[in-house]
């Protein structure tokens, strides 16, 4: 149930089985404060992927780039806070992945449905990257793809399921990474929906 896909990159399936409900019901909560939606890419490309954050600081895209800011643009409110569930989650699975102490500042909260896809890319608009990223899957499976340090470093397939978590650490921590497009499916809680929360420590 514990798999190491490269240096500092850990996979924990089924990590998040237990608690999957708790979750699903704490996602709803902030979608129902700050609503998913499609944000633009600084080319002015519309992402196929929803997406809506909680914490501190929430991650955005617009025709001005990439950034981390404490109000959702969408509503001009801040940010809902972190579930206390979600905290819980994501530091278990870091510390169990050897980094013990993540203390997440933001969770992007991504919903994919069949078809939509997240095109490879790196994770780097966090101050400390230092820190690892935790990735939890709920919904329907996705097939992940873990590169490497070039863009053009070939890539591997990982299978993600409802309830598995990722922890991207180390050398892994600016890999680069994207989801292939979804397959058509229904899960039983979600429908025809994956969600997946990444938990950082952005400031
Ligand atoms: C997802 N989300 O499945 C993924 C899970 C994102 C994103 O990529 O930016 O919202 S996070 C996967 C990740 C993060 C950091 C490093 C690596 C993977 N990696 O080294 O492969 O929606
Ligand atoms: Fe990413």
């Amino acid at each position: 149930r514990e798999e190491t896909l490269a240096e500092g990159a850990v996979l924990l399936r089924g990590f998040a089985g237990d608690v999957a409900e708790t979750l699903l019901a704490a996602v709803d909560a902030v979608a129902a404060a700050a609503p998913f939606r499609h944000l633009v890419t600084p080319g002015g490309y519309l992402m196929s992927v929803a997406m809506t954050n909680c914490g501190v600081v929430g991650w955005v895209s617009d025709r001005s780039g990439y950034r981390y800011d404490t109000h959702d643009p969408t509503t001009g409110e801040p940010w809902p806070p972190l579930p206390a569930a979600f905290l819980a989650l994501a530091a278990g699975a870091a510390a169990r992945a050897g980094f013990p102490g993540f203390a997440p500042d933001a969770c992007l909260i991504n919903r994919y449905e069949p078809g939509t896809r997240l095109s490879l890319h790196q994770d780097r608009d966090e101050r400390d990257t230092g820190a690892p990223i935790v990735s939890v899957s709920l919904g329907l499976p996705a097939t992940f793809l873990f590169g490497g340090l070039q863009r053009s470093d070939p890539t591997r397939k990982v299978r993600v399921e409802h309830g598995d978590v990722a922890v991207w650490g180390g050398p892994a921590r600016l890999a680069f990474h994207g989801v292939a497009p979804l397959a058509e499916g229904s899960h039983a809680r979600v429908g025809r929906q994956r969600i997946n929360l990444t938990f950082r420590k952005a400031l």
